[in-house]
């Protein structure tokens, strides 16, 4: 059986996610393919070499290109800011390299069509890391919508609301920067949520939004800095990103959402949900509960009615892979790692992976009209995938 090679490109948190997740894809579900970490590459060497040890890949690097061609390289994993996603995913695509990105996948929607030209091209296996799609909970929500047990939908309302932004002295890090993320809330974590409406509603049609940046400037950070927590140093800097997102949307077949983003949302967490409500019943779900999945049903009896609380276990998508008895609890390595799972099933399978590039593009595209609408103040229509 063919063994496949795993490069990891960035060490930092997503980094470590990823890195956990291939650890214990074939413990939990039997990897579809067998996998080595092989190489695991960051610029600065200190942390390459201290990666490799604690992460546990055989080899560090501190310059991608000199992985991306390796022939014994066969999956590149991308786990850098969103500034270096296309140039890398481009160079492994063409080099026939299977492409796991972290999200968002790029930062402009020409990046994302050429990233998505150079994948189908070779034929790679492609995924970009929406990886709240995988959690069960959310899984079993589309099993239900497909099942018609609420009927058809009416309106989807989503939100992703945190809080590590809203503290004005918190330092201008590469995700409150243009140039390098591309945009700020909305491509942060926003785009999560517009990964989950396609998935449980359909395709975008037009969007209408309010785009809003609170907080115009931030401490500089003080030396390297690598996520939400950080040094200051006593310079500030502009922030030319969007704090948050409020948009309505129309969905091609008729539906009707809205989706709220934030990250200036003090005491919410990390907090992404969704209601559905539809013509026999309504899905709730919240990640920081996400072993649970609130249903009402129409026709439950009258006397009884009310929101009921399905707890992940064994019955749900992919519990059989986990553990044995309902509410154990599952987490984000769990998810992680069932995102693993479906990549490397999908190169198995020589099929295509969900969220793939074509998914990651029309993401962005739905993105850029928002931001253009939060400019425009005009609904603005999505181009639709070919
Ligand atoms: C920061 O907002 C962040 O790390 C996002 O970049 C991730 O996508 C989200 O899953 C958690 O929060």
């Amino acid at each position: 059986m063919k063994k496949y090679n795993v490069a990891l490109i960035g060490t930092g948190f997503m980094g470590k996610a990823h890195s956990i997740a291939t650890a214990v894809v074939p413990i939990l579900f039997g990897a579809p393919v067998e996998i080595e970490r092989k190489v695991v590459v960051d610029i600065d060497e200190e942390l390459a070499q201290n990666a490799a040890k604690q992460y546990g890949f055989t080899e560090y690097a501190t310059d991608w290109r000199d992985v991306v061609n390796r022939p014994d390289i066969d999956i590149i994993d991308i786990c850098t800011p969103n500034d270096t996603h296309a140039e890398i995913a481009i160079a492994a695509a063409l080099a026939g390299k299977h492409v796991m990105c972290e999200k968002p996948m790029s930062m402009t929607v020409e990046e994302a069509q050429r990233m998505q030209e150079a994948a189908r091209e070779t034929g790679v296996v492609t995924m970009v890391s929406y990886n709240y799609r995988h959690t069960p909970a959310v899984q079993m929500a589309k099993r239900l919508i497909e099942e018609g047990r609420i009927g058809d939908i009416l309106n989807f309302r989503g939100y992703y609301l945190q809080d590590w932004g809203a503290d004005p002295e918190l330092p201008l890090s590469w995700r409150f920067n243009k140039a390098k993320a591309g945009s700020g809330t909305l491509g942060d974590i926003g785009t999560h949520v517009i990964d989950a409406a396609r998935l449980l509603v359909g395709e975008f049609a037009s969007v209408n939004s309010i785009v809003k940046t609170f907080i115009p400037e931030r401490p500089l950070p003080a030396g390297r800095f690598f996520g939400p927590a950080g040094q200051a140093s006593s310079e500030r800097g502009k922030v030319d990103v969007d704090d948050a997102a409020l948009t309505m949307i129309k969905f091609t077949n008729g539906v009707y959402g809205t989706i709220e983003v934030t990250r200036n949302a003090w005491g919410h967490h990390n907090q992404l949900g969704f209601e559905i409500y539809g013509t026999k019943g309504s899905i709730a779900f919240d990640y920081q509960r996400l072993n649970e999945l609130r249903v009402a049903f129409a026709d439950d009896p009258k006397d009884a009615f009310g929101f009921r609380t399905i707890y992940s276990g064994p019955h749900q998508p992919f519990g059989d892979k986990l553990w044995p008895v309902a509410g154990m609890g599952q987490g984000y390595i769990d998810i992680k790692s069932i995102e693993w799972y479906n990549f490397l099933k999908a190169i198995a399978e020589k099929g295509q992976a969900s969220p793939n590039f074509d998914d990651g593009l029309q993401i962005e595209r739905i993105a850029d009209a928002i931001l253009t609408s939060g400019v425009s103040g005009e609904w603005e229509e999505i181009e639709q995938p070919a």
